[in-house]
């Protein structure tokens, strides 16, 4: 049933017609403005975004160019602010109209359309609603409650939209406290690449620059969905296809904007529509299938070598890399059997890869939630290092490994101290600093945290952004075990479902966006974010406040902090927060090396490069080299699904920021109105006897005893590799098992859950637990 085909594109299904850009992100764009009514001058202020002295945006973290476009803003970055600056507002009259056990059955996008949060609210029990609070009593009565819990078993979460200012500032809250808990956002996303890709070429992020786009002439591209997810990524690479630089894409959906780009910045483009191709190659890969096509493109490089010779670097693996011999014995024993089936490619499409790769000279290797969200995600990111290291592609200019990070500063919190791991931080620096006592127990990831959410050893949530609830996995039951918390606190700008899963004591605490005017006694401040190629850039915002309630977040964290801890002197939350240039002083104390004149090059354009070893060959894993992996298995599921069972992929729309739903038009997929759709290719609707539009439930098919079910989805016809659906985050989040995870960096394995199809309700009911 599952066996390899042809590299064929389905012209017989649906949901095809567009090029990514193109007229269609200006209307995405118009849509939301109609929607949120965001007030006067929005134009102005996305004329800033992403441009020195300007504010950087909160949509993803792709670099931002020294010499930024006319508008260097893209639909989603368009969307992001001005969903921010919406004149709808979420106040107290607000609360006192709707109950939370009311608001607990509103969709995801109802709830953030309410509006911008504007003041400081605490749930009250007694009568189901939130109700206002002054700020002053929000700090006592948390502060005075911290005191009586066990910091060991308290959580702060970070998001990754907090400013490297707020990170460091919550992260020696956390640590003066008493607890390193400090999970975040990028615990459920590239953490695989921090543990992973830090354990083979020793640096625990990307090794490329923005200028490497300019002189590679091969990209590898697997499982990033740059048109939804990164577009401004598509400028640099429609200028690569235009050199003449070749991408492969490995990717198990056929993505609009991996295929084809009409720039919206071009006129010429806009008007005649003439679309630039991006993938000269486009294979569908079996979701955790990856291994097996590196492996099998690294087969057919050992077999050139033999018949061509010149094809691997000897002088760069014999210099700097270990573990050489062991892959390239693993490699030839893996037959190409093995291969086709666990990739579901065939070998003649994966020769034709290794062919391409074997004539380049510069390759750069991309990759996102694709690789990184699966049981084995991180020997998914060994095996492309293994594949770059072949022929020398790291260290090089136009070459390199680079992931693609989610939010705009979720690579920066981990550079300044957010992690639940004290050894990746200068403990012994900030104890010296700030004469503290720091614990050096590791503390609780995102997985771990909804573990001990689930078996009541949390006592403790405080969350710095974020929709926790709704973005981890096993959801379903999660959500049940809010109510035993003895404190909440959640810091927001826009009400989502963490916020109606109230425990015994919670709080909404608003704060200002990254376009706001933030003014503290010092006046006007900026803070700063790391993009995804390790430059760092200030970010200045002018607009009005929401309302005169809110505050900022490093103002929050402080205010939370002083009311917390004992009185030390060497803690000047008061004094940092009157001016942000404090807080970014304490950072290039804490590490000299990559912050040297932090505020002196804060608006450096292009923003300034904190630097990269691996990129200089100097490899800091255990051996000292750049660390060839032998895999163990070739497929990151563990193993493919077996008999009826299906791979589900949980997939982002282009109309969602995460749990942010702006809309349901998925309108690079074709995709319109609805987001209970699970995707399967024609055949296999056929084969299974369903017909399009036939509403299904999916069960998780783990055999750990546990039920969970997602129904009502609507079959969808779309073009994906066979024994494989899509369904969309976070609605299908509860049929993925919290116990799934990458088994190096603990990253959810949300891209490969085993499910099957229940058509009959009642024979659903049977036999189940
Ligand atoms: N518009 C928008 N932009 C966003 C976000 C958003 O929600 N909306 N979220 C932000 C965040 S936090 C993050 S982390 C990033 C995420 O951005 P991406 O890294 O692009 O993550 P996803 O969109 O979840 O999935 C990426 C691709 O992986 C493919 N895929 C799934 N399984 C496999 C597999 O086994 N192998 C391969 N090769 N491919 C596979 C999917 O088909 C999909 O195209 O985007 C950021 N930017
Ligand atoms: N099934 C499945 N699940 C996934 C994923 C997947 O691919 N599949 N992806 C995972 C990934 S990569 C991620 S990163 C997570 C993220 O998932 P989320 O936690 O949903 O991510 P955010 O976008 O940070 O959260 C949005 C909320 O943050 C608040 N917010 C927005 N801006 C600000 C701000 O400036 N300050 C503060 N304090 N709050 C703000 C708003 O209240 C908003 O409701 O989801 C993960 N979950
Ligand atoms: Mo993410």
């Amino acid at each position: 049933m599952t066996q390899p085909k042809e590299n064929r594109q389905r012209q017989d299904t649906p949901h095809y017609e567009r090029a990514s850009g193109s007229w269609g992100s200006v209307r995405g764009i118009a849509k939301v403005l109609l929607d949120q009514k965001p007030g006067p001058g929005v134009v102005q202020t996305l004329m800033r975004q992403n441009k020195p002295g300007g504010h950087m945006c909160t949509s993803c973290a792709w670099a931002k160019p020294a010499k930024p476009h006319l508008f260097e803003f893209c639909e989603n970055g368009a969307k992001a602010t001005i969903w921010d600056l919406t004149t709808d507002r979420c106040g107290p009259e607000f609360f006192a109209r709707h109950s939370v056990s009311e608001l607990r059955d509103w969709s995801d996008h109802d709830l953030e359309k309410t509006g911008r949060l504007t003041h400081p609210m605490r749930y009250d029990a007694a009568t189901d609603h939130y109700l206002p609070v002054s700020w002053e009593d929000a700090f006592r009565e948390i502060g005075s409650r911290l005191r009586t819990l066990e910091p060991a078993r308290t959580v702060f979460y970070t998001s990754g939209k907090a400013s490297l200012e707020t990170a460091f500032l919550w992260q020696l809250f956390a640590r003066a406290y008493g607890h390193n808990n400090l999970p975040d956002s990028s615990n459920m996303c590239h953490e695989t690449t921090s543990v992973g890709l830090k354990k083979v070429t020793g640096s625990s992020v990307g090794t490329c620059v923005l200028e490497d786009f300019d002189h590679c002439d091969m990209i590898l591209f697997l499982g990033q969905n740059t048109g939804t997810s990164s577009p401004r990524f598509l400028h640099e690479l429609q200028k690569a296809v235009q050199r003449g630089c070749r991408i492969v894409t490995l990717n198990p959906v056929r993505e609009r904007g991996l295929v084809e780009f009409v720039n919206p910045q071009n006129p010429s483009q806009m008007t005649l529509g003439s679309p630039t191709r991006i993938s000269d190659i486009y294979l569908q890969v079996r979701p955790g299938g990856d291994i097996a096509a590196l492996a099998g493109i690294c087969k057919h490089l050992f077999a050139l070598e033999e018949t061509r010779g010149g094809i691997i670097d000897r002088a760069f693996v014999a210099e700097h890399t270990s573990g050489f011999d062991a892959f390239e014995t693993r490699i030839r024993d893996t037959s190409w059997d093995e291969i086709e089936r666990v990739s579901m490619l065939r070998r003649a499409d994966l020769e034709q890869v290794a062919e391409i790769y074997a004539r380049s000279e510069r390759v750069i290797g991309i990759y996102g939630m694709g690789l990184t969200q699966h049981v084995h995600g991180w020997l998914n990111i060994a095996m492309l290092v293994n594949l770059l290291l072949m022929r020398g592609n790291i260290g090089r200019k136009g070459a390199g490994i680079s992931p693609v990070r989610g939010h705009s500063n979720v690579q920066g919190q981990r550079t300044v101290g957010i992690s639940e791991k004290p050894s990746l931080v200068p403990i012994d620096k900030l104890e010296e600093l700030f004469n503290l006592n720091i614990p050096r127990d590791e503390g609780w990831n995102t997985a771990v945290a909804a573990e001990k959410l689930l078996d009541g050893t949390m006592q403790a949530f405080l969350s710095l952004g974020g929709n926790f609830a709704r973005a981890i996995p096993d959801q379903s039951r999660t959500d049940k075990a809010w109510a035993g918390l003895e404190l909440n606190v959640q810091i927001a700008t826009k009400l989502n479902r963490s916020h109606t899963l109230v425990s015994r004591d919670s709080w909404l605490l608003p704060c200002l966006v990254r376009a706001e005017e933030d003014r503290q006694s010092s006046g006007p401040q900026a803070v700063s974010m790391e993009d995804s190629l390790s430059h760092i850039h200030g970010s200045v915002g002018k607009r009005p406040p929401a309302s005169g309630w809110l505050r900022s977040e490093p103002a929050i964290v402080a205010g939370l902090a002083r009311a917390t801890l004992d009185e030390n002197p060497r803690l000047r939350w008061e004094h940092w927060v009157g001016d942000y240039r404090h807080i970014r002083d304490l950072i290039e104390t804490c590490w000299p090396d990559q912050f040297a004149a932090f505020n002196a090059r804060l608006f450096t354009p292009g923003g300034f490069y904190r630097g990269n070893a691996a990129r200089e060959r100097e490899w800091k894993t255990e051996s000292g080299k750049a660390q060839f992996t032998a895999p163990k298995q070739l497929c990151a599921l563990g193993e493919p699904p077996a008999g009826e069972d299906m791979t589900l992929v949980t997939l982002r729309s282009n109309d969602q920021f995460n749990t942010t739903i702006y809309g349901f038009s998925d309108r690079l997929r074709g995709l319109e109105g609805s987001r209970d759709v699970v995707l399967m290719n024609p055949e296999e609707i056929a084969r299974r006897g369903l017909h399009e539009g036939q509403r299904v439930t999916l069960e998780c098919a783990v055999g750990d005893g546990i039920r969970r079910r997602v129904s009502g989805m609507r079959v969808t016809a779309y073009d994906l590799p066979d024994a494989c659906i899509g369904a969309y985050y976070p609605e299908a989040n509860a049929l993925v098992p919290l116990s799934a995870r990458d088994e190096l960096s603990g990253t959810p394995a949300y891209k490969g859950t085993p499910v099957r199809i229940l058509t009959d309700p009642a024979a659903a009911e049977a036999g189940l637990p």
